[in-house]
């Protein structure tokens, strides 16, 4: 996988995370999230672009919260659990003109996608270039100490498979190609404006969605074009990851492998506790199944499992410092300063029901963002 230095390198910064873990198991000092993707991720942004009606703007969506945010969500979405568990409020979306920067900003907008430019949304590069256009909003130590969460490419897949029933593998890794070359550029251009920790969500089994399956009509079987799309893009992703790290001084990482993931839940749904892995949480349709938010998921996302989260979990990358030998040298020093922030967010938050919570939105979104592309 990675060259023997690079080892060391995961080794010594796993070490080191390790150990302020160890004192400190929450503490954290990134204290801005910057958020860029589809629907899984949009706080709102679609409603501000569209001149159409926006479903996520009226329930169901948000009634848990007892009110619709524009988040293509029952609730919350993912990265409002993770500025929840940095101890910052939940990040605005960048077209709320009005709305409150100082820790962030998400550019993530429902119909987002890597190639192409659909109407009403965001292609990447139009995100990343809002986010380098508008950089002066914050500080440089700012911009180098925040986390840059990323999950896009699902409508690329889904749209392709769409129009190209039968393509040549060839043709299939051309395509991927195609998407993270942009991809790859995208993020030089964060890494740029200052951007050093990156937090990769992978794509889900795209042909095991329940909207997919059953836009196939098959709803047992998943389908196979995209999910194979989307194996061959995780793979590739992940390669873009490491030889980043090996190009760009400072690049550090989050890879969470959520195909993997997902397919452990389709496959093995008792195992996790979900009464079915099959049907859909809270969804319409022949196979939309139970309650998603009773679940009780036993396993943490982003947070401890080593074969789905690497070379850093969360936590990690929000500790981890931009220079490694500062803190070596200064160790002490640091870990004094992060204490009062450390049990300030303990005697808050419920972290590890935040994890859970976190699993449970994922597998509720990533199910209701792929029913509105079919
Ligand atoms: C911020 O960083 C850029 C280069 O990325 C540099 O040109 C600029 O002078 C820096 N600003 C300050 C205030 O240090
Ligand atoms: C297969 C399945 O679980 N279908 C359910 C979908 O949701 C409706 C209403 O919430 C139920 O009546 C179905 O049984």
């Amino acid at each position: 996988m990675a060259n023997p230095k690079s080892h060391v390198f995961i080794l010594i910064t796993t070490l080191l995370a390790l150990l302020l873990l160890l004192h400190f198991p929450s503490v954290s000092l990134a204290q801005t999230l910057f958020v860029f993707g589809d629907g899984l991720y949009d706080a709102g942004n679609k409603q501000f672009l569209s001149q159409n009606r926006v479903d996520a703007s009226f329930p169901p969506y948000g009634i848990t919260l007892g009110k619709a945010t524009g988040r293509w969500s029952d609730g919350r979405i993912v990265p409002d659990y993770l500025a929840n568990f940095m101890g910052i409020p939940q990040i605005p979306p960048f077209l709320q003109s009005t709305a409150d920067f100082s820790h962030g900003a998400s550019f993530a907008i429902a119909d987002a996608t890597v190639l192409g430019s659909p109407p009403e949304t965001m292609t990447l590069s139009q995100q990343v270039m809002k986010f380098s256009e508008n950089k002066n909003k914050w500080t440089n130590k700012t911009l180098s100490e925040a986390i840059y969460m990323i999950y896009i490419g699902s409508d690329d897949y889904l749209n392709y498979a769409k129009n190209n029933p039968s393509p040549s593998d060839a043709q299939k890794q051309a395509f991927v190609d195609q998407v993270i070359t942009k991809i790859n550029a995208e993020i030089k251009v964060v890494y740029g404006v200052g951007g050093r920790k990156f937090a990769f969500q992978n794509l889900a089994p795209l042909g095991c969605l329940p909207a997919v399956k059953q836009a196939n009509g098959n709803v047992q079987e998943c389908v196979k074009l995209p999910s194979e799309m989307a194996a061959l893009h995780n793979k590739k992703l992940l390669q873009l990851m490491i030889e980043l790290s090996k190009q760009l001084n400072g690049f550090q990482y989050s890879f969470y492998d959520f195909f993997s993931s997902i397919q452990n839940r389709v496959i093995k749904s008792k195992t996790y506790t979900f009464e079915t892995g099959i049907a859909a949480c809270c969804g319409t349709g022949s196979i939309n199944g139970s309650d998603c938010s009773s679940n009780n998921v036993g396993h943490l996302m982003w947070g401890a499992d080593p074969e789905v989260v690497g070379p850093n979990n969360l936590r990690e990358l929000m500790v981890l410092p931009l220079d490694l030998t500062v803190i070596l040298g200064d160790i002490h020093e640091a870990m004094a300063a992060m204490r009062p922030r450390q049990s300030k967010i303990e005697s808050l938050y419920d972290t590890k029901k935040m994890d859970l919570d976190m699993e449970n939105q994922w597998f509720y979104q990533v199910d209701k963002a792929a029913s509105f592309l079919i």
